[in-house]
């Protein structure tokens, strides 16, 4: 950061002058946002929405200013020293907390994946609406907070509690058809079982440090095993309902059709499919023939174990098992390695499989009926071998 010079100082004094409230007027405004990677892949300028380069992945954590944004609408400024959470709803002792007491709280850290569930819409035939990310809208990162079973069993969760709504500061209107009631705020609800499990926390930190704006700050929703959409940022109510909750962004959006004896009914979008996405070589990266390469890439499920990775260097006629490497934590990505020696010269298509331990792998070709959503169909990595 660089200092006023003693000729700022002077220029600036007169304004130093004025009355508080035109001085306030005068002054640039406070920095939004933190600085990220140059490398990241703008999908979308405002609001900001920034892809991870999976490619650059070096460790099974990304750091902070690489991680990809996501945002729906204009991210909200939050008054932080005015700041509260409320607990409301179907509970015995509604609470009201400032971020102070939310931080005295026993908090625990542990590195949870969040995958947004529009990740890999890029690869979707026909083209779909929304953001066309690629491979990066996924990462594991380390987070700090409290868990929200623990708060919910301070305000004492009625009988007959069903489900958990959690809602951003952050407001906005959708236009394009279906459009949102008018301006709404950014809501999704959990069922209570899922809400009061370990893997969900409200987080007050990232990567060991305060959560910055555009991931949330200054408290949010991690929610281990589902779909990005489920861990609401700039989280500031908590309401619990005695009956399912049907949101925009749980009916209208992030939603999916699922078969019942033919009959097609809407579903909101839970956990997270188990899918595996190779970081290098990179799409049209030139690979030698001939000589061991090192493919390299991550896989993850969602409320499963990956208990396989399987890798193919001929467009998904023979499989081989990669090697997972790294620890194996819940709710996290799993590192992998597979030595490859491709032989045919020319464009080959490199594929790469996740199998979990329930038996979940991923679909050769796409289901419409996932919308553009939960895309975890085989994908190659077309490379040229020379
Ligand atoms: N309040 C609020 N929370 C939100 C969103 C949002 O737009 N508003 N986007 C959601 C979606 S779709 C995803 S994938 C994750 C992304 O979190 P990140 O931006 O920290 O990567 O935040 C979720 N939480
Ligand atoms: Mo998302």
């Amino acid at each position: 950061m660089s200092h006023p010079s003693r000729r700022d100082l002077l220029r600036a004094a007169p304004l130093l002058a004025l009355p508080a409230v035109a001085r306030a007027a005068q002054q640039p405004a406070p920095p939004t946002d933190h600085p990220t990677y140059p490398g990241m892949i703008v999908r979308m300028e405002q609001p900001r929405n920034l892809e991870f380069p999976l490619s650059t992945l070096s460790d099974w954590k990304v750091p902070t200013d690489r991680f990809f944004v996501r945002s729906h609408f204009a991210m909200p400024k939050v008054d932080l020293t005015g700041y509260k959470l409320t607990v409301e709803g179907h509970v015995e002792n509604p609470l009201s907390l400032t971020l102070d007491e939310l931080k005295k709280l026993p908090s625990v850290t542990r590195p949870l994946l969040l995958e947004c569930a529009g990740n890999g819409r890029v690869f979707l035939v026909p083209q779909a609406r929304g953001l066309q990310w690629g491979l990066g809208a996924v990462g594991t990162a380390e987070w700090t907070g409290v868990p929200l079973g623990a708060i919910l069993e301070r305000a004492k969760v009625k009988t007959g509690a069903a489900e958990v709504v959690l809602v951003g500061a952050d407001t906005g209107a959708i236009a394009a058809d279906p459009a949102t009631p008018g301006t709404i705020h950014f809501d999704r609800s959990l069922p209570l079982e899922k809400a009061k499990r370990d893997e969900v926390i409200l987080a007050h930190a990232m990567n060991g440090e305060p959560l910055t704006p555009s991931h949330g700050a200054p408290l949010r929703a991690v929610v281990g095993g589902w779909y990005g959409m489920a861990s609401v940022k700039w989280l500031t109510r908590v309401v619990v309902l005695d009956r399912p909750h049907a949101g925009y962004f749980q009916t209208m959006d992030y939603s999916y059709w699922e078969r019942k004896n033919g009959l097609p009914e809407v579903r909101m979008i839970t956990a997270i499919q188990p899918k595996a996405s190779i970081a290098r070589p990179t799409t049209h990266e030139a690979v030698p023939a001939g000589k061991p390469y090192r493919v390299f890439g991550v896989a993850w499920t969602g409320e499963a174990k990956v208990a396989k990775v399987e890798v193919s260097g001929d467009g998904g006629k023979a499989w081989s098992a990669a090697k997972l490497t790294g620890d194996d934590k819940p709710f996290c990505w799993r590192t992998w390695e597979f030595d490859w020696t491709p032989s045919a010269r020319g464009l080959v298509n490199l594929l790469a499989r996740c199998t979990d331990d329930k038996g979940a792998t991923q679909p050769e070709k796409r289901d419409p009926d996932r919308r553009s959503y939960m895309i975890n169909h085989l994908v190659p990595v077309e490379v040229m071998v020379r």
